[in-house]
């Protein structure tokens, strides 16, 4: 039973039941709140994504009402990383909340579970961390400013090879999380690419804690780097591993390791953990400056890439909504993101392509002293 399945299922339910909700279109009331749903990893093993994911919307929210041009109010949901629960939150969101439109779920899965119901709602959807392949293949109200693992795993995995000279690695993924599989297969075709040998492909499941047979397999072909799918959760378990059983080599990761946790759970076994990101605070930039002072001040921690790109998110939809004229008219929204083209953001310039995908840069980081460094 394939999260799409349940999509479909659930939404000819709701199509039957029959005109309970009031279609979200009609025209704008001067001065309105737009109601924007939040679907969001925010409790469970991944809960540190959706929190910063929250954090971010939240300071935006404010800032934006603050300005005044748009009013934004937001109605969050928790998926828990489930795409059932996911789809119970998108279902609840479009026909009870009204919303226009909707940022999330956090987890590309999700995002194929749910992204079906948006887009056969006429509901926009952008996701800010969903980076996995086909995303907005799903139709054309789907969105996301995240930076696809297509544009980010190439970059981190032809940086890694040339610093560290790495002929033969070892890959490892979640083989129940699509969209660690899908990053699995972007780095296995970055590697082939790079004329890299894989010496091994070892799999786990989401909230596995025992990484020991793969381990010891991969520590007795001694690879020259160890490539890792997976949430941080289970990649930092693996890099403590990893270190215990004497694997001391660079590990490459896709964007599950974007998240501090993977630092504070690893601890040591962090270091020289490598990955792509479309942001780095520690840029020279006025508006990172600021967006890392003000986010500081109301959460007491620097901004991750979960909370700056749901930071940005917001802002695209708040210019969108400008642009459309109303608050309420899901399908004016829709058509008024596609035409973000020069937005800038604390994550740099950004536009959408013609497939709704972000055109945006990407850092290569490394953990060096217990922190995300630019890797030069
Ligand atoms: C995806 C991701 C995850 C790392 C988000 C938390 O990139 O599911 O697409």
């Amino acid at each position: 039973f394939t999260g799409m399945m349940i999509g479909t299922l659930l939404l000819t339910t709701a199509g039957c039941g029959g005109g309970s909700a009031p279609a979200a279109n009609s025209a704008s009331q001067g001065g309105e709140a737009a109601k924007i749903g939040v679907v969001a990893y925010m409790s469970g093993g991944g809960a540190a994504y959706g929190q910063a994911q929250k954090e971010g919307l939240e300071l935006a929210k404010d800032e934006i009402n603050a300005l005044g041009k748009v009013k934004i109010e937001l109605v969050y949901e928790d998926s828990r990383g489930d795409k059932t629960e996911a789809i119970n939150a998108a279902n609840k969101l479009i026909n009870k909340d009204n919303v226009v439109g909707i940022i999330g779920p956090t987890l590309s899965g999700e995002m194929f579970a749910v992204g079906p119901i948006a887009h056969q709602s006429g509901v926009p959807i952008m996701g800010t961390s969903t980076t996995a392949e086909g995303i907005t293949d799903i139709g054309e109200f789907v969105f996301r400013n995240a930076l696809p693992e297509s544009s980010a795993v190439p970059q981190a995995v032809k940086m890694a090879v040339q610093k560290y000279n790495l002929k033969k690695v070892a890959l490892m993924y979640s083989s129940n999380n699509d969209w660690a599989v899908s990053g699995y297969k972007t780095m296995e075709q970055a590697l082939k690419d790079n004329g890299v040998e894989v010496l091994a492909t070892e799999t786990f499941a989401d909230k596995d804690t025992d990484f020991s047979a793969q381990l010891t397999k991969i520590s007795s072909l001694k690879p020259d780097a160890v490539m890792v799918s997976s949430l941080y959760q289970e990649a930092a378990l693996v890099l403590r591993k990893a270190r215990e059983t004497g694997i001391n080599v660079p590990f490459v990761g896709t964007n599950g390791f974007n998240s501090p946790e993977l630092i504070k759970i690893a601890g040591k076994a962090a270091e020289g953990a490598i990955v792509a990101s479309p942001w780095y605070p520690g840029k020279e930039n006025e508006k990172i400056k600021k967006f890392v002072a003000d986010y500081k001040a109301k959460n007491n921690k620097v901004p991750d890439q979960f909370a700056a790109q749901a930071y940005d998110a917001l802002y695209i939809y708040a210019s969108a909504l400008e642009k459309a004229g109303s608050s309420t008219d899901r399908t004016k929204l829709r058509d008024s993101l596609a035409t973000i083209k020069d937005f800038q953001g604390v994550t740099g310039k950004f536009a959408f392509d013609d497939k709704r995908n972000p055109l945006m840069d990407a850092t290569v980081l490394i953990v060096k002293d217990g922190q995300f460094t630019e890797l030069k």
